[in-house]
């Protein structure tokens, strides 16, 4: 049945929905396979349980838990795509916001699941292609087969430190390093309690090469960050929102504008939680603390729990996808893990994390204009 409909009229019910958690077991690497690194992960994408096989003291525990999609080693970039986040651009289409979180240890995944990799430049997307150029091309694709009245932006933000990058804003080059006018980059509130960064790179995109020219940039300036501070890209977030608005047709003259926003999110390694937590105090100044990594954590605590008060405004990350968490947005976490032995332990919290995530609820409410 279709529920759009009633969504939109008068008498539309506040539907709770629960964040939708996936789960993704990376495949053993060349490296891993050439040493033997034995397995512990076994994933039943049927039954949607993956098993952790645990011997504690010469006896075998298993471990198994339960996601809303399960996708085993061999599943491709372009059936997760088509099974878990097609559906969600269609409801971005309808006018409603979705985030798209990826969570999981260093290594596991998450910039292969969220943005992929390239092997053949130009023309179709590469079968590694990830989440973000896919989204970009399917909601490009909708709207020009809809001949719709459309503006598609985008905005690509790392944040690292509590700091704020933009990752699409123009390399100046024909100034010195400290003549380069830096646009200051600040947290807004709306005087809704709606959050947005202000001072980013908004940049309208009308066609496939351009969004290729764009993630280009982004990905060259995030290289170069990287270069300069070692170990950045594990410990920095990244956020890349696209914005849709179409103009709807109406009888009359009336005018109706649908907007909708994906943000697709790249967490900082799930590992830095744990660090950064045990050495609060000294590990500040070294960056070494991910005040917004262990600030998610509590607020998925709070909500799971149902305490009083949410911390969402301790950290950057929290205020900007506060809506995500409890709130009006619809919200999708795929959690990456390893197959190895040699991760159980990270494996074990990343699944713990995951399945506690399963419980929050929101309550999803399409834009209207
Ligand atoms: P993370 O972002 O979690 O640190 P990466 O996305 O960088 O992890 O992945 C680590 C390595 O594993 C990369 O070389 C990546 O190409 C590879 N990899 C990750 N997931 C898969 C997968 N599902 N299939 C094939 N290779 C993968
Ligand atoms: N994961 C790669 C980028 C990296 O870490 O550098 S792959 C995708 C989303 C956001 C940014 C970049 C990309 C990426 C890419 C690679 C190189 C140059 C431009 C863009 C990509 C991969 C497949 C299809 C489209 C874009």
């Amino acid at each position: 049945p279709d529920s759009r409909s009633s969504d939109r009229g008068p008498n539309r019910q506040d539907k709770e929905t629960n964040v939708q958690v996936l789960l993704r077991c990376r495949p053993l690497s060349e490296d891993e396979l050439r040493s033997n690194v034995p397995r512990v992960v076994t994933c039943n994408e049927n039954k949607r349980e993956v098993t952790v096989m645990q011997t504690l003291a010469n006896k075998q525990v298993d471990r198994v838990f339960t996601f809303d999609k399960v996708f085993g080693p061999k599943a491709q970039q372009r059936s997760i795509y088509e099974q878990a986040i097609a559906p969600i651009v269609n409801e971005v289409l309808d006018g409603f916001n979705c985030t798209v979180f990826a969570y999981g240890q260093t290594g596991t995944g998450k910039t292969y699941t969220m943005e992929g990799g390239m092997r053949n430049k130009g023309g179709d997307l590469p079968a590694e292609a990830g989440v973000i150029p896919r989204a970009v091309r399917h909601i490009f694709d909708i709207l020009e087969a809809q001949n719709a009245d459309y503006n598609m932006k985008v905005t690509f933000l790392e944040l690292y430190n509590e700091e704020i990058t933009d990752l699409l804003s123009p390399d100046d080059n024909s100034k010195p390093t400290e003549e380069k006018q830096k646009k200051p980059i600040t947290l807004m509130e709306d005087g809704k309690g709606c959050v947005f960064v202000r001072g980013l790179e908004e940049e309208s995109v009308y066609s496939v090469n351009e969004i290729y020219t764009l993630l280009e940039r982004g990905a060259s300036k995030r290289r170069t960050a990287e270069t300069l501070l070692n170990k950045r890209s594990s410990r920095s977030h990244s956020v890349f929102t696209i914005t849709v608005y179409v103009k709807e047709t109406v009888i009359g003259d009336e005018e109706l504008i649908k907007c909708g926003k994906l943000n697709l999110v790249d967490l900082a390694g799930s590992e830095n939680i744990m660090r950064s937590g045990a050495r609060e105090g000294r590990a500040r100044e070294a960056g070494e603390i991910n005040k917004s990594l262990l600030t998610l954590g509590r607020v998925i605590n709070a909500l799971v729990e149902h305490s009083a008060h949410v911390p969402y405004r301790d950290s950057k990350l929290t205020r900007i996808l506060r809506d995500s968490l409890g709130g009006k947005t619809k919200t999708c976490i795929i959690a990456t893990i390893s197959p190895s032995a040699y991760c159980m332990d990270e494996t074990l919290s990343t699944l713990d994390y995951a399945s506690r995530a399963k419980s929050i609820k929101n309550k999803p409410e399409a834009n209207q204009k």
